[in-house]
């Protein structure tokens, strides 16, 4: 057996928790990972993507050369870096004069470090002019940004990862925790475990926690407003709300409070089928909890209504005084390994770094000055979502697109939409680590490298900014994004000159005032969670202790709205699509990793026994998947994990892409689409697949 002759302390590329782990090596290849456990974030602990799932650095078709053609009828020729980079930069100046800044989109990446997030925004904000900057948090926890920036003026996870042991009740709505957030699951399992903490579930499906959990509320996909305004309602009227904390810290309570006299537990059970006397119980034990806190994901903010769920869950919270203290507060755990960092560091169409507004003047001010551009080029006009680029594309306004480490055409809702108008783009670049289904459609691919390779920060679910190591060589010419970046922002005639990683942080730093106390050399000791204001500022574990970031934390009415597509005689069983364990969206990094890819092969739709029955579907048959949107075939899973009524898929599959069905109905606020609730038709097929 080799030996490795070095180990690399840095941070997983997978998901939001952030695990600390050491890569061992032995010249070029990464031989075993494990697990660190000098932090508060991991303890140790990795999940099997983590420590099993890195096979994709190695893999032979890692991109390693720039890809360029002159039309898409061509076959990509590999082409120098040279003629890439003056192509990209010429087409994107000569667009840019053509048409407006505007007319250029750019999609910024949650899977690149902070530091190449940072150059992303500054290229498109301080060079082209444009605020047309998004990436996957739109797709993702837009809506809990939105909400929680309006109810408590910061939309980031309130508390620790490490103070899950100081809550006394737990509340996990609409988050498969340990598939997603697997390490973030131990230590939720731990607490009810050593420390009898008491669960509260609310999925619809039947996921593992349910095994841990002290209640599961099943409720019906897109019912949450209305459940959680019974629980306020039963909180308000058994008189069980912290009155202290409501007239010391708060604002807009009488209107709340009337907003939700109407939700009694038997009207809300109408609507989210859930038995009123669970929903009385759960009110209670939140509402009693010495120490309770709320996480959620994908279930929650996946909705047309999804600002409003956020706002719903935190009128809860507020109303309970369960924020600001340990074991207490509002979680959205973030998905991607540096979903939180993009968004921090202006990867969003309408902030700088830090959710500096680009509507304030004197934002734009200071960044002008910081970036020694001229104020005039600083667009004051917020820019476009990633689920609005694909209209401007089809009407005409958005000419270019430039995608740094994204794949939409399986991550965005409602895909023949999005290749109609990828299609039709006139230019449309793509910089990755592999030729994904994105890629396969550009006019120009640049290979950048992977985390292994290159140096720089991750912030992960908890607000906590960590290193990210360089362990290997890039394969082939293949060169850090920072990099390239740099590289391209001289062609356009701006010549940043960055030396390294860590002189790009510091930039960023001096702009950016809950990260200005952090540099590289002071994150070689360990992660600091911002706000991290000044040097000798140890970071902030908790959030909104003495006041919220807003001042007063603001209740917020909301009333129940359906979902925009419900099931009809045509398409009569409600789509829900998330994910498993094993795989990563698209498939890109983990489909590449044998052992990963054995445990869950194929493409699967998971049904009810019932409506399994009544449509003739055996398991394991092969069956076809119809939406208003387009269709797919898939092997049917029968089990009573999601209810009757639900089928479930993941969106893991290329060959079975669950976008081609979902609908682009958006969130109004947030721009996030409902990838949880599209009305789909499943009908049996002839043939039957080998399972
Ligand atoms: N293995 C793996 N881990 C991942 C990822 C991955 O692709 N694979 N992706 C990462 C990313 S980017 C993200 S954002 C996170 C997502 O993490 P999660 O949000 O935990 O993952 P999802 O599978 O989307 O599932 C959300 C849960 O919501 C439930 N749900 C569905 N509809 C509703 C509803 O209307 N209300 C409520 N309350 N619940 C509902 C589903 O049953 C499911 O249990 O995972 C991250 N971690
Ligand atoms: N139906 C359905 N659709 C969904 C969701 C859902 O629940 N249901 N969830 C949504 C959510 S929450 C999210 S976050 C999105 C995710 O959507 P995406 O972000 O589009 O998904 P990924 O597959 O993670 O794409 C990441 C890309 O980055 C590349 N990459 C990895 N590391 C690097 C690097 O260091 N440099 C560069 N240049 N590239 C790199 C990978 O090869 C891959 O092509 O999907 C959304 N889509
Ligand atoms: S829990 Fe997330 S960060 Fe930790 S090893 Fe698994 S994928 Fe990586
Ligand atoms: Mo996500």
């Amino acid at each position: 057996m080799l030996t490795a002759d070095r180990t690399v302390h840095t941070t997983c590329p997978y998901c939001g928790v952030g695990c600390q782990m050491d890569l061992h090596l032995r010249d070029e290849l990464i031989l075993r990972v494990t697990g660190r456990h000098d932090n508060q974030v991991n303890f140790g602990n990795l999940c099997v993507k983590g420590r099993f799932g890195l096979d994709f650095v190695h893999a032979s078709d890692r991109l390693r050369q720039p890809l360029l053609r002159t039309s898409r009828e061509q076959a990509f020729s590999p082409t120098s870096w040279e003629a890439a980079m003056d192509a990209l930069a010429r087409r994107l100046l000569a667009i840019r004069d053509q048409h407006g800044p505007d007319s250029i989109a750019m999609l910024t990446s949650a899977k690149c470090t902070n530091e190449e997030n940072y150059l992303m925004q500054k290229l498109a904000r301080g060079l082209i002019g444009t605020n047309n900057v998004d990436h996957c948090a739109r797709l993702c926890h837009s809506s809990s940004v939105a909400g929680l920036a309006t109810t408590l003026g910061s939309g980031a996870m309130t508390n620790s990862i490490a103070d899950i042991q100081d809550s006394d009740v737990m509340v996990v709505i609409g988050s498969n925790t340990t598939e997603a957030h697997p390490v973030i699951a131990l230590q939720m399992k731990a607490a009810v475990r050593a420390r009898q903490t008491k669960l509260i579930l609310i999925d619809p499906r039947r996921i593992e926690l349910a095994q841990f959990a002290h209640l599961h509320l099943r409720h019906i996909p897109g019912s949450d407003v209305a459940l959680i305004n019974a629980m306020a309602n039963v909180i308000l009227a058994e008189g069980l709300e912290n009155q202290a904390f409501v007239a010391a810290r708060t604002e807009g309570f009488e209107v709340f409070r009337q907003s939700v006299q109407e939700w009694s537990p038997d009207r809300a059970a109408a609507v989210c089928g859930v038995p009123p006397e669970l929903i009385v119980e759960a009110a209670r034990l939140y509402a009693g909890a010495k120490a309770a806190s709320i996480f959620w994901a994908m279930g929650i903010t996946q909705h047309t209504t999804g600002t409003d769920n956020v706002k719903a869950l935190s009128n809860l919270a507020l109303l309970c005084g369960h924020v600001g203290r340990p074991g207490t507060g509002l979680n959205p755990l973030r998905g991607q390994n540096n979903v939180q960092g993009a968004c921090d560091m202006g990867g969003l169409p309408n902030v700088f770094p830090g959710y500096q507004p680009v509507t304030s003047e004197e934002a734009r001010r200071k960044f002008a000055d910081g970036w020694g551009v001229s104020y005039d080029r600083l667009s004051s006009t917020v820019g476009l979502m990633v689920t609005q680029m694909m209209d401007a594309v089809l009407d005409g306004r958005v000419r270019a697109i430039y995608i740094l480490g994204e794949n939409p055409m399986l991550s965005d809702p409602n895909l023949h939409h999005v290749e109609q108008a990828l299609r039709q783009v006139e230019f449309l670049a793509v910089q990755d680590i592999f030729l994904n289904e994105t890629a396969q459609m550009a006019d120009l691919v640049l290979p950048g490298v992977s985390f292994a390779e290159k140096e720089g920060t991750f912030t992960n679910t908890e607000r906590r900014v960590q290193r990210v190591r360089k362990a290997l060589e890039p394969p082939g010419e293949a060169r850090p994004d920072w990099a390239v970046l740099s590289d391209l922002a001289g062609r356009m005639g701006a010549p940043w000159g960055y030396r390294s990683a860590s002189e790009v942080f510091d930039e960023m730093a001096r702009l950016t005032p809950s990260y200005a106390g952090m540099s590289h050399a002071r994150l070689e000791a360990g992660g600091l969670q911002w706000p991290c204001p000044s040097p000798d500022h140890p970071g902030t574990q908790i959030l909104h202790a003495q006041k919220f970031s807003r001042g007063l934390g603001l209740f917020s009415p909301v009333a129940y709205r359906p979902p925009a597509e419900e099931p009809d005689e045509a398409y009569p069983l409600i789509l829900s699509t998330g994910r498993v364990l094993f795989h990563w969206h698209g498939g890109t990094l983990t489909r590449r990793s044998p052992g990963l890819d054995s445990l869950a092969p194929q493409a699967e739709v998971e049904i009810h026994p019932q409506d399994a029955s009544r449509l003739g579907i055996a398991d394991g048959q092969t069956v076809r998947v119809r939406s208003r949107r387009g269709q797919l075939v898939a092997a049917a899973r029968i089990t009573q994990r999601s209810p009757a009524g639900t089928v479930f898929m993941t969106f893991h599959y290329a060959e079975a892409a669950a976008n081609l069905l979902t609908s682009s109905a958006v969130d109004p606020i947030a721009g996030i689409p409902e990838y949880k609730v599209s009305a789909v038709w499943v009908e049996p097929l002839a043939e039957n697949v080998p399972t």
